[in-house]
């Protein structure tokens, strides 16, 4: 065996030459890998004895795409370009052995070979577009020739992967190896050069190309919602139109140019910023990654209410036996109901089959008392943000619950601390804060008490993993990391409407920033009536006066809006008038507010309450807030996250801004956080605090 580089070696077996890249974790195409795949087949062409070449990849994965961390800085030789086009036109036949993952360059390096064979778990796809990027080594190209520009613009702008069964099918792979890839792969190998197997290139195929004129028009319609104020799903779509109508190499110009568009613009560096903060979310730096874990094999779930229904399903989507327990039958019933009726909704979109229904549901056993817990390894308690009642229900657990067991609490603002203090064990008691809807919100707050023991956070933070959840570890303050940064929000936009905004102006500025809807329709979703209570309302906000009015939200089909019978929000003239009358009783005189205005004002407040949460320590990093806001409340990933967003802007920028309103509002919560001011002196941003 030769060692080309660091990062890939060569063997020859009987004629056939294997290139092997190493380098984990998942085998990203960095310098050492372009350069060792070029002199691998540079070598085996120019030796006689090799007849055909195997690539290959140790570790756990085939190439997984190229090396995001190469991006940042100038582009080191050799390029993947020339190196795919020295494999493609290559006279001695590449066949690629894929096992893991076949991502992006990846894919697209297997997609210049002759051959591909892989093993019956591989998958595939280009997942470019979740960097705010399109497939820039010829993927825009070569896989509409595959499996047809149909399949090739669900994959694209999706980044969805597909099987290798599914790839067998399209042409992706020519052989699925049973046994060892590596074996199969050489065996292939030989087959080809014993039959003179003509090699094919991908970029001479044109079978699949001929489509409806309509295809893409239509696709652009079925996508638009989702990936509205987003790039580069349109521009994958571009790419693959050019496949279609231009010649090859036309083609690969559009591509080239589109790519280089993207990659210097801002959706792509907080889309490619944000794929690192996900990962970084993770890691807690005094929780060390060997720290032992507790065993979670049955769960408990306190309140079958929405919160607690929809903790519930995420455990039994995974597998995990989980126990509800509510006080009252009918309550009880009325939940588990829920959640069938949730499970059949999801069969009835044929996302799974009636039997995971079954399954499903199966692993959910409903109980009216908590001593039915005490053999759960984990107890959630989702019952409503009542401190004293949550209180109860801990010094109760602690009575019952196993040693060992994890305690944990729902809530999303009151304090872990307390909640901890009614246990004889607060090593034990930790905050668990799902979003609603809980089985669909990828989000989960994991609240470190002052107490928590490492290895129940190391437990939550590997459970959120398995459950499918983006974990972030924040301390206790009122509202956590999410919430707290949205109070100054809803502040600023309820003080907005006081000034001459009405609420669907405001809502209208956020949407169009790209949140997925606006604070007053938040708050119309959430219900109005949160904390609030008929005998003791005076009138004194605008929201006091819209429950007096039993406009309690979406629920009551009247809120800040009127609701139609598709809960479509309408502005609501009865809400206008309210609000004239309202301010004039208040003496404000009501003016033209600008977008301009209404943006800095909901959303400087967040980035000043982000930096205090930084200050404090109560997120470890600027990335998790991002985190939080971008798999919580669903900012716009491309535009990486709050605190991202900040250092985009520029800090001084900010803290100017944040001045001009401190001094036409006089209010004192404009003043920048101490942090922001340090880093803006030193001339730093927020990420580098990560
Ligand atoms: C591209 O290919 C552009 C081309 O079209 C054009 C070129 C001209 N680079 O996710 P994990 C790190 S764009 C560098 O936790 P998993 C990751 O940061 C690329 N590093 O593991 C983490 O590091 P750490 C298109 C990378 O098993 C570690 O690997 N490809 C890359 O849950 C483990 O990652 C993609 O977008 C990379 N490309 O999932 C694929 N990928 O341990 C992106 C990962 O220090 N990658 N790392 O935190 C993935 O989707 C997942 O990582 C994968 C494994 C499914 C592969």
């Amino acid at each position: 065996m030769t060692a080309l580089t660091d990062m890939a070696d060569l063997s020859i077996e009987d004629g056939i030459a294997v290139l092997t890249i190493n380098n984990p974790p998942v085998n990203a195409l960095s310098q050492g890998v372009r350069q060792g795949i070029k002199d691998g087949v540079e070598q085996s062409l120019a030796n006689d004895d090799v007849k055909a070449m195997v690539l290959i990849c140790a570790g756990r994965t085939f190439i997984a795409g190229a090396d995001i961390t190469e991006f940042a800085s100038a582009p080191k030789e050799p390029g993947l370009h020339p190196v795919l086009e020295l494999m493609e036109n290559a006279s001695k036949p590449i066949i690629a052995a894929i096992h893991g993952t076949a991502l992006g360059g990846g894919l697209e390096t297997a997609l210049v070979c002759h051959f591909r064979v892989s093993d019956t778990g591989a998958r595939f796809g280009l997942p470019e577009v979740n960097l705010g990027l399109l497939p820039g080594a010829g993927g825009t190209q070569r896989l509409p020739r595959v499996v047809g520009p149909a399949k090739a613009l669900a994959m694209m702008t999706s980044g969805a992967q597909i099987g290798a069964a599914e790839a067998h099918a399209d042409g992706l792979v020519d052989e699925i190896v049973e046994g060892d890839l590596r074996e199969g792969a050489i065996s292939f190998a030989r087959r080809v050069v014993a039959d003179n197997v003509p090699l094919s290139r991908v970029r001479d195929r044109d079978a699949k190309l001929a489509v409806d004129a309509s295809l893409f028009d239509d696709f652009r319609k079925s996508i638009a919602r989702k990936t509205r104020g987003f790039l580069a799903p349109e521009y994958n779509i571009r790419c693959i139109e050019a496949a279609v109508n231009l010649p090859f190499d036309e083609g690969m110009a559009v591509e080239a140019e589109l790519f280089r568009e993207l990659m210097s613009g801002p959706q792509s560096r907080a889309q490619q910023y944000f794929f690192f903060a996900e990962r970084q979310a993770g890691k807690v730096p005094d929780v060390p990654r060997d720290t032992p874990e507790i065993p979670i094999k049955k769960v408990g779930v306190i309140g079958a209410g929405t919160m607690g229904g929809g903790i519930s399903m995420n455990m039994a989507n995974v597998g995990i036996p989980v126990t509800i327990v509510e006080t009252k039958q009918d309550a009880l019933d009325r939940g588990l109901g829920i959640i069938r009726k949730n499970y059949e909704n999801t069969a009835a979109k044929g996302r799974i089959s009636q039997d995971d229904v079954e399954t499903r549901c199966g692993l959910i056993t409903g109980s009216l008392s908590v001593d039915d817990l005490a053999d759960c390894d984990l107890i959630i308690e989702a019952v409503f943000e009542n401190m004293d009642l949550k209180k109860d229900i801990f010094s109760r657990l602690d009575k019952i619950a196993k040693p060992g067991a994890i305690l944990a609490s729902n809530t999303s603002a009151l304090d872990v601390n307390e909640i901890a203090s009614a246990t004889s064990r607060p090593e034990s008691v930790i905050g668990l804060h799902f979003f609603s809807p809980a089985n669909v919100m990828k989000l989960l707050e994991i609240v470190r008490g002052d107490a928590t023991g490492k290895d129940v956070i190391k437990t939550c933070m590997s459970f959120a993993k398995r459950i499918k959840k983006v974990a972030v570890l924040v301390g206790v303050c009122p509202g956590f990391v999410g919430n707290r940064i949205l109070f100054p929000r809803q502040t600023q936009a309820n003080q907005l409407i006081l000034e001459g905004a009405m609420p669907h102006e405001v809502d209208k500025v956020l949407v169009e920033f790209g949140m997925p809807m606006g604070a007053f329709q938040m708050s119309d979703l959430a219900g109005l009536d949160i904390g609030w209570s008929a005998e003791t309302s005076k009138g004194e906000t605008i929201r006091d006066r819209l429950c007096e009015m039993d406009r309690r939200g979406q629920k009551t089909g009247a809120g800040f809006y009127d609701y139609d019978e598709k809960r479509n929000p309408n502005p609501s003239p009865v809400v206008e008038k309210l609000i004239r009358e309202f301010a004039a009783e208040q003496g404000k005189t009501l003016r033209d507010i600008s977008e301009e205005e209404i943006l800095q004002r909901c959303i400087y407040p967040m980035i000043n309450e982000g930096a205090k949460i930084l200050e404090e320590g109560i997120a470890i990093r600027a990335s998790d807030i991002d985190v939080t806001w971008v798999y919580g409340y669903g900012w716009p990933v491309y535009r990486g996250g709050p605190m991202h967003y900040a250092d985009s802007i520029g800090l001084d920028e900010v803290i100017t801004t944040l001045r001009k309103y401190q001094e036409m509002t006089g209010d004192a919560s404009w003043e920048p956080s101490p942090l922001m001011v340090r880093l803006a002196q030193e001339g730093k941003n927020f990420s580098s605090l990560n």
